[in-house]
């Protein structure tokens, strides 16, 4: 059973795995086997992130690039074929997010969000399905979002971004799954990371956010998800034991969305 779930010879590319969500998955592939490829803009976070991989263990090739960027994007495709082999496994992690209310957000930040969060995975995954395709094989994990369904006050164009991520995670799977490739989404629900820290700040009279109060009652796990609580998923959807699982979001979430909320 567990060669099921094995990665060894795989190479895979983890879009901005400099931290929170995208670092715990490149670990959890490493941990059971896989070549990691990561990716970010920040050349500092780059540097951090190889000398945390490198602490844990993990060979990781880091690489400068955003996922908005065309050529950017295929350089660092032929870069990581060059080196590690051509691309088994792609999850398209990078993503940002504006909390502003919608008729105070200009076109301009809607459109950066829309950018990075939905053409980003669209410009990753043409240029690596081709590799894929060459191979006979491919997996691509789309991380989509509560937001992939459900709305809230101020998170209009990551809402409009990570809905229309499920969509093209359904087209390729639709458009490649005759070709043995799958993809599928993870939803992960509320999970501790730089992205959520400002729904978690204690107030200044040392009480608790109200919006992180908000989340642990809405979750029937009645706490915030963990960054190590997607190297589960994310292993079963790189690996062979999911190869007839295809355009399917999966989502990791304590409960949330099967939840009408607390009783008054
Ligand atoms: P995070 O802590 O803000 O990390 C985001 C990562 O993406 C960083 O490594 C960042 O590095 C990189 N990045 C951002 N824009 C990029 C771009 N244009 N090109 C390349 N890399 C880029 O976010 P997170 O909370 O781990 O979230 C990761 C993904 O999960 C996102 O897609 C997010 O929407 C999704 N998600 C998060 C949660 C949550 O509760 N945290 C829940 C559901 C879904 P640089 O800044 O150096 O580029
Ligand atoms: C927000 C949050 C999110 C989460 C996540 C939920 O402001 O509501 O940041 O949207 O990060 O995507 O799954």
């Amino acid at each position: 059973m567990e060669k099921l779930f094995r990665l060894e010879g795989k190479v895979a590319l983890v879009t901005g795995a400099a931290y929170g969500i995208g670092m715990a998955i490149a670990e959890a592939l490493a941990e059971a086997g896989a070549k990691i490829a990561f990716n970010c803009r920040g050349e500092e976070h780059l540097n951090k992130a190889l000398s945390k991989y490198a602490q844990k263990g993990i060979a990781a090739k880091g690489y400068l690039c955003d996922v908005t960027d065309e050529e950017s994007v295929s350089r660092m495709v032929s870069d990581i074929e060059r080196e590690l082999g051509s691309i088994d496994i792609l999850v398209n992690n990078a993503g940002i997010i504006k909390r502003i209310p919608m008729d105070q957000m200009t076109a301009a930040e809607f459109r950066e969000v829309i950018d990075i969060d939905l053409n980003g995975p669209f410009i990753v995954s043409k240029t690596v399905i081709p590799g894929m395709l060459r191979k006979g094989h491919g997996k691509i994990i789309n991380i989509c979002s509560m937001m992939s369904e459900l709305g809230r006050e101020t998170v209009s164009a990551y809402a409009a971004a990570k809905g229309g991520l499920k969509m093209l995670t359904r087209n390729i799977a639709s458009e490649y799954g005759g070709r043995n490739i799958q993809c599928n989404g993870i939803g992960p629900g509320y999970i501790a990371t730089p992205q959520t820290a400002p729904l978690r700040e204690p107030q200044p009279d040392g009480s608790r956010h109200p919006f992180d109060a908000f989340i642990v009652a809405k979750t029937p796990a009645g706490r915030w998800g963990n960054t190590d609580d997607l190297k589960g998923p994310a292993v079963f959807l790189a690996s062979d034991a999911s190869n007839f699982v295809n355009g399917q979001i999966l989502y990791v979430d304590g409960g949330i969305l099967a939840y009408i909320g607390k009783q008054p």
